[in-house]
Parts: structure tokens; C-alpha cells; sequence
């Protein structure tokens, strides 16, 4: 199957100019002006923008969380993400903690195994337990395996929570191996300590989620994983950065020289601790962590996606239902499932309010959904540009549709979603992935299993084109 795609804007995160993309066998075969090529399937993309597909890089898609399971699936949560212009998530592959890695992995392989994903998957280990069942041992065998990213819980203390022991072991691992490190960063210690005050004293209500995770135990967590990092010597990637006490210590080391990266996500651009003080228990659909935030950090976290002090913006999309999941006895803040929506609008969001706004060039659009995540973790230059060689994973997006954020038109399983209401402009209408159609028009064309598993390079190494690969 080939693919012509003819008069666009491409922009990737370094070039922007007019031209055709040709598409054969799966890669991007040819790029010029007005090339003469017979294909399979021409796409008109005149007046249109062509990006590399979006990747993103957080997500947990049927994952056991908070007692209940994820609502999206890798059939469900891929095709929406598939909607928003993404082609490739990497997902949490969370360790059960007494389990071992392996055990990890094999129940991931099923899901998407069953699933069917319709954009390619790869996994990040979530490292719970190194006492019982995952070894330091096992954990350095699984670069081998593609999986170059372990990620660790500094919260969720009696869950999946690790001690510091726990954690700089990993560092000490992923140094040797080539892996990354992720980590959530809040001090679940003193986060535990402070809920159980609250509740003690009889406020449950939603926006005590946010008042017990204050941004000083987001920024004191960031900056011990950043310094145990320094001194295991790993790479370090914080995930969902939320407020400017967490901005701080990645700036510095950033400053300095240091391997470290941070990600924010949509959410904490557009949506702000008000949002959890609603009449009921309402407010519970924005129980995510670390929680919304003040106002004001939405500027911070603007400000350090221009200067690249964050280089990420991902969707943490952890949906559970309104009110089955996030419901719980309508009264009690801290058993509320913490997790919240958002695969699919990520781009519609960043587009509109970032580069319509004047606040991102789309070069930095594609670099913060696309390229930088396919460079941290071991998917460039196969994925995140458009070059001769790499994956045929492309949006034609159309700067000018407009449409209007609603659950009752996304393609998740999740019933409300954190944006509803919310007028965009600027939508995919074409997306390939592997020079595969998979939407178009607002359908999903694509046969179910378009995706595929990918074995991501370690930290600093390339993943080379496909064909390199088995030549
Ligand atoms: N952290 C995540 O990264 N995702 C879901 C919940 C959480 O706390
Ligand atoms: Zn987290
Ligand atoms: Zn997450």
C-alpha cells in the first residue's frame, strides 16, 4: 500500500515547509515538491498542516488502580487516543507488588494481545517491589526486552508507594542498563499524614484532595528524586509536573547540565483547584494527582513549556466512570479512585490555547506532543518526525475544523470528560500510522491490530527505521 500526500504544511519539531510526503510499505519513502508518484491512495492535504504522529508517553489504559480497574482498554483507550492525532502511547505495565516483572509483562502482552490496539504500544515497568517478587536482577534484563523506562511511585504510601532504598536501587540499575527513571513526585509520607488529619477532623469533601497534597510535597519530592538521580547517575523524568515548587528544582538542574526532563499534562494547564468545590460530590471527577492546582501555576507551567524547562505535555489518562468509579459513597475524598481522562483531546487543547494563542510556535506544538517523546524514550527518529525512513505515523490536521469538547461525542469509555464544553479549532482529519489509514473523516477505518508492540531503544540510543532493523 502506498500513500501520496500532497500540498501540505509539514512541520516537524525543526522544519516547516509546503511539500508531498510519498509513503511505501509502511515508512516515509520520499519528501519533496509536487513529486510524481503513482500510490495507492492520494490525500488532498492542501490548506492542511502534516506533523508527525503524536506520542504519549503516559498513559493506563485497563490498569488495577485505587481498587477498581481503568475503563479504557487498549481496543477503547487507543482508538480514541487515535481520534486526538496520537499514534503511539507508552503505557505504565505496573509490577503487582509480591509479583515478579516477567509476571508484569506477560499480563500486559495479553491485554494488547486481546485488545487489538489501533496505534502502537509500548510499556514502561512500574517498578512497586523489590523485596518480594521483582528483583534488581530481573529489572536489568528488561532493556533487552524494549522496555528502557522504570517508573516509581513516591506516594500512595501502604500501595504502590517505594522507599527511597527502593528507588535509588533502580537509579543504580537504570545506570548500568541504559534505562530511564520516572517518577511521581509528592512525599506520600507526609501526604499520609495530613489526609488522615483531615479526615480525622471530619473534611472529606472533594477539595480536600488538593488542601492534603500541598505543592511543597510535590517540590520536596522532586527535588530528592532529582538529587538521588545526581548521584546514582541515571537519567530522571518527572512525570505530571503541576505547580511552580516542582518547576523550580527541574529548572536548576536543567540550568546545570543535568540529565533530567520534566512532563506536564493538559490538565494542569487549563483546569485549577475550584474545579474539586462543586455542589455534591461533583468535584470528585477532578480527583487526579498531584491535584489541580492554583490559577497561577497555569502561567508557570506555560512559561516553562516556552523555555523548555518542561519538554513534555502527556494526558496521564487514568479514566474511571462518574459516578461508578469516581462516585465511591458520594462523601469520602481519599477513597475516591485518583486518576482522570484525557487521551484524546490533548492536541485539540494545545493547539487551540497554545499555538492559536500565540504561546507555542508549531514547531515547539510538535516537539511537546511528538519529538521529545519519541527522544526520551527510544523511539527516534523511527517515530516523532517525518524524514525519509521513519514510520509513515502522520496527522493531516486541519487548523480550521472546529468542534466543541463533549463525553458525549469522544471515543472513550469514560462518561464525562474534564474538558466538556470547551470549543476548539483544530482537529485531525487524516491519521496514519505505519502508512496504515486509521481515521479519516471522523471514522475509524482502521482493521483492529493496526498496532503494534514496539521494542523501545535505551536512553540516548536510537530506535533505527524498520527496515534497518531486519535488513
Ligand atoms: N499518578 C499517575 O501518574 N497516574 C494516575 C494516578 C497517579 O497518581
Ligand atoms: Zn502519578
Ligand atoms: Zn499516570
Amino acid at each position: 500500500m502506498s500513500v501520496l500526500i500532497k500540498g501540505g504544511r509539514i512541520v516537524t519539531a525543526a522544519d516547516d515547509y509546503v511539500g508531498d510526503v510519498f509513503v511505501e510499505n509502511g515508512t516515509v519513502s520520499l519528501i519533496g515538491e509536487s513529486l510524481d508518484v503513482p500510490a495507492d491512495k492520494v490525500i488532498d492535504a492542501a490548506g492542511k498542516y502534516v506533523f508527525p504522529g503524536a506520542i504519549d508517553p503516559h498513559t493506563h489504559l485497563e490498569m488495577f488502580f485505587g481498587g477498581t480497574v481503568t475503563c479504557d482498554d487498549f481496543t477503547s483507550g487507543t482508538t480514541s487516543a487515535a481520534f486526538g492525532g496520537t499514534t503511539t502511547l507508552v503505557d505504565f505495565c505496573m509490577q503487582a507488588p509480591g509479583t515478579s516483572f516477567a509476571q508484569a509483562l506477560e499480563n500486559y502482552h495479553e491485554k494488547i494481545d486481546r485488545c487489538k490496539p489501533v496505534i502502537d504500544v509500548g510499556f514502561h515497568i512500574g517498578v512497586t517491589d523489590l523485596r518480594e517478587g521483582g528483583s534488581l536482577e530481573e529489572l536489568a534484563t528488561l532493556p533487552d526486552q524494549g522496555i528502557t523506562s522504570y517508573k516509581l511511585f513516591m506516594a500512595y504510601k501502604g500501595a504502590v508507594m517505594v522507599d527511597d532504598e527502593t528507588l535509588f536501587k533502580t537509579m543504580q540499575v537504570a545506570r548500568d542498563t541504559g534505562a530511564i527513571v520516572m517518577v511521581h513526585a509528592e512525599n506520600g509520607d507526609a501526604i499520609d499524614i495530613i489526609v488522615k488529619e483531615a479526615v480525622a477532623a471530619g473534611h472529606t469533601e472533594p477539595k480536600w484532595h488538593a488542601r492534603t497534597r500541598p505543592p511543597e510535597t510535590e517540590g520536596e519530592a522532586t527535588n530528592r528524586a532529582i538529587q538521588l538521580a545526581r548521584v546514582a547517575g541515571c537519567p530522571l523524568f518527572v512525570v505530571h509536573v503541576s505547580c511552580q515548587e516542582s518547576i523550580e528544582p527541574i529548572a536548576l538542574a536543567r540550568e546545570k547540565g543535568w540529565d533530567v526532563w520534566g512532563e506536564t499534562c493538559t490538565q494542569y494547564l487549563f483546569i485549577d483547584e475550584s474545579a474539586l468545590d462543586q455542589p455534591g460530590f461533583e468535584g470528585a471527577k477532578y480527583i487526579y494527582t498531584p491535584p489541580p492546582r492554583p490559577k497561577e501555576n497555569q502561567e508557570h507551567l506555560w512559561h516553562a513549556l516556552q523555555r523548555d524547562i518542561l519538554s513534555s505535555v502527556s494526558t496521564d489518562h487514568c479514566p474511571f466512570k462518574w459516578p461508578d468509579q469516581k462516585g465511591v459513597n458520594g462523601q469520602e475524598f481519599q477513597l475516591v479512585p485518583n486518576g482522570g481522562p484525557g487521551i484524546e483531546n490533548r492536541l485539540h487543547m494545545l493547539w487551540t490555547y497554545g499555538v492559536r494563542e500565540g504561546r507555542l510556535s508549531p514547531n515547539r506544538f510538535v516537539e511537546l506532543v511528538s519529538t521529545a517523546n519519541a527522544k526520551t524514550f527510544g523511539l527516534y527518529p523511527r517515530k516523532g518526525t517525518i524524514a525519509p525512513g521513519s514510520d509513515a505515523d502522520i496527522v493531516v490536521w486541519d487548523p480550521e475544523k472546529q468542534l466543541t469538547i463533549s463525553a458525549s461525542t469522544h471515543h472513550s469509555n469514560v462518561n464525562y470528560n474534564l474538558f466538556e464544553g470547551t470549543k476548539v479549532t483544530g482537529a485531525p482529519e487524516v491519521v496514519l500510522v505505519r502508512g496504515q489509514v486509521i481515521v479519516e473523516n471522523d471514522e475509524l477505518v482502521a482493521q483492529p491490530g493496526a498496532g503494534q508492540f514496539v521494542k523501545r531503544a535505551r536512553f540516548g540510543e536510537e530506535l533505527l527505521p524498520a527496515q534497518k532493523v531486519s535488513a
